[in-house]
Order: structure tokens, then sequence, then C-alpha cells
């Protein structure tokens, strides 16, 4: 079970650079707002000496947001334990004494969502086709460890240079067991719905497939230069849209024909006749786009 308390799962790993000493830590400038807490950024004294620059989650002190903040920080952790993958934020540790810290790699350029919208003349077609694969690789890595991530979306999706992404936000990550094929989501959280599939807006089932969905989603955001999705809209309207009229996300001017072909693959209606990401991958290894 990934879901056991923090503690024993950071002894299990025995990860010496698990546990961090807020001593070793130097807070810099504040990059955002998370969930729980600030994201800074800061200097990580490690023991062999090395400074390196880390992103650090913070968790928020006030006794009143501690409860359901600490809960949403172990479940972070918990999820980010073990996974490795250069398409991935990487876990460096956690400082248990005050204030909770999430120490994490930093990804310096920010979102791929914020850069869309500042800078979209300076991206060009073949860096958002690379973004769309970089991105497809590290979901393939979820799907081989039988994770679903659940809050795929071009805002949490960072880049550490200009052509390396780093998937992110892992907070509402979830394992499936052997057994399992889906996950029926019981916690009230508020869901995005316009990367939703329609299975996760009336069953609350969230799995591979619906990772699928939001995949596609995402890469209309990139391809749009950071447009919202099925703007305008309410949950039940966008449920209607996808669901009893079959209408999909239009094709973005400067997206690919072959790469809208897959998005709306992603899009079908059954989760079955989704394509997987080891099968995505696939494609994005064998492609030969006109744009490149
Ligand atoms: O869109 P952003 O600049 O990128 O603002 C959000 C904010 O913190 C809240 O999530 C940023 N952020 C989160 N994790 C990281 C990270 N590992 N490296 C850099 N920025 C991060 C995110």
């Amino acid at each position: 079970n990934r879901e056991e308390p923090l503690y024993s799962n950071v002894a299990r790993e025995g990860a010496v650079s698990c546990l961090i000493t807020s001593r070793d830590i130097e807070l810099k400038e504040r990059l955002g707002q998370g969930s729980f807490g600030e994201v800074m950024k800061a200097e990580w004294k490690r023991e062999d000496g090395r400074t390196v620059l880390v992103a650090v989650k913070m968790l928020r002190s006030d006794a009143l947001a501690l409860q359901g903040a600490f809960g949403e920080f172990v479940k972070e952790v918990n999820a980010m334990i073990g996974l490795n993958h250069p398409n991935l934020i990487k876990l460096y540790g956690v400082s248990l004494s005050s204030p909770y810290m999430i120490v994490q790699e930093l990804a310096a350029l920010g979102s791929v969502l914020d850069r869309l919208r500042k800078e979209c003349s300076l991206t060009s077609v073949a860096i958002l086709v690379e973004w769309a694969k970089q991105i497809c690789n590290g979901m393939a890595y979820l799907e081989r460890q039988r994770w679903v991530h659940r809050d795929l979306a071009a805002r949490n999706v960072l880049l550490s240079a200009l052509n390396k992404i780093k998937i992110g936000d892992f907070g509402l990550m979830k394992s499936l067991n052997p057994e399992e094929d889906c996950y029926v989501m019981t916690e009230h959280k508020k869901i995005p719905f316009p990367w939703c599939a329609p299975e996760c807006l009336k069953k609350r089932q969230f799995s591979h497939a619906s990772d699928c969905w939001a995949y596609a989603v995402t890469l209309w955001e990139i391809f749009t230069f950071g447009e919202h999705p099925w703007a305008g809209n309410t949950g039940a309207q966008i449920l209607q849209l996808i669901d009893q009229e079959g209408q999909r996300l239009p094709k973005p001017k400067a997206c690919p024909p072959e790469i809208y072909r897959i998005m709306l693959h992603c899009w079908s209606h059954r989760e079955s006749d989704r394509p997987t990401f080891a099968a995505l991958t696939e494609f994005f290894r064998t492609v030969q786009l006109e744009v490149l």
C-alpha cells in the first residue's frame, strides 16, 4: 500500500537524502502558490558539500489550515517517492521540522502554460511537438508504474530548460492495485472539468485512459498557445457537449494534422478505444512531421 504514513515510507526508502534539515535550506524568491502553501526557490546544501538550486513546497503553518493541508502534503510526498524519470519532477527529500517542506527538483523556467502565454511568438511548432513527446514519455512511465496522475494540464507541466519537460504536481495522483483498472474518487476535491473525460464527470472514474483524455486537452492548450479549453462552459455544459453531443475541441491552427488525429483518438468516448501512453510513445518515436 503506497499510502502508508509518511514517516514509515521515508524510513523504508532509507534514502539518506530523504530527510533534510531546514538548516540546510536557504530560501530565495517565491515561485508561486501551491495547494497547501507557498512554493519557493531555494539553495540546498547537500551532505557532500555541494549546493544545488531546488524548489521547496512549504506547508502552511497556520493552525486552521494544518489538518487538511498536512494530509495533502503526505499524499504528495508518498506519490513522489520512488518516481525516477527524466520528464517527472524528482523528489530530493522532506524537512519534517517546522516549517514542513517538500524539497524537489527545480524547473527553472516555470510552467509551460505561463511560457506559452507570455512568449508564444518565440516558441516554434517543432518545440511544441517535442514537449508533446516528452510529456507522453513521462506519462508512459507513470502508466508502467500503474500511477494515475488525475491532474495533467499545461499548468502542471514545467520546464527545466526550453526543451526539457518536467511533469509536476502529484497531489492527486493515485496508485492502481494490480486487480483494478480505475480509481473511483470518493474524496471531495475540486476536479478540473475541462480536462475530464466523460467517465470522470459522470462516474468519478479515473484511469490511464482518463489521463490520456487530459493529455490531449493539454496538447490542445499547448498548440493554442495557452487558450482555455471549453471557455465559458460549466461542468454540466461540458458534459452535455462531449458526452451527449459528441463535440470535441477544434483543431488549433498551429497543430499538425497528425497530432490532431492523435488528440481525437485520445478523446474517444469509450475508454478502451483510447491509445495507451505506450502506443503514443511509439507514435512519437516513428512519426515524421512536415513541420520538423
Ligand atoms: O506556474 P508556476 O510558475 O510553476 O507557478 C506554480 C507554483 O509553483 C505553484 O505550483 C511553481 N512550481 C511548482 N513546482 C515547481 C518546481 N519543481 N520548480 C519550479 N516551479 C515550481 C509552479
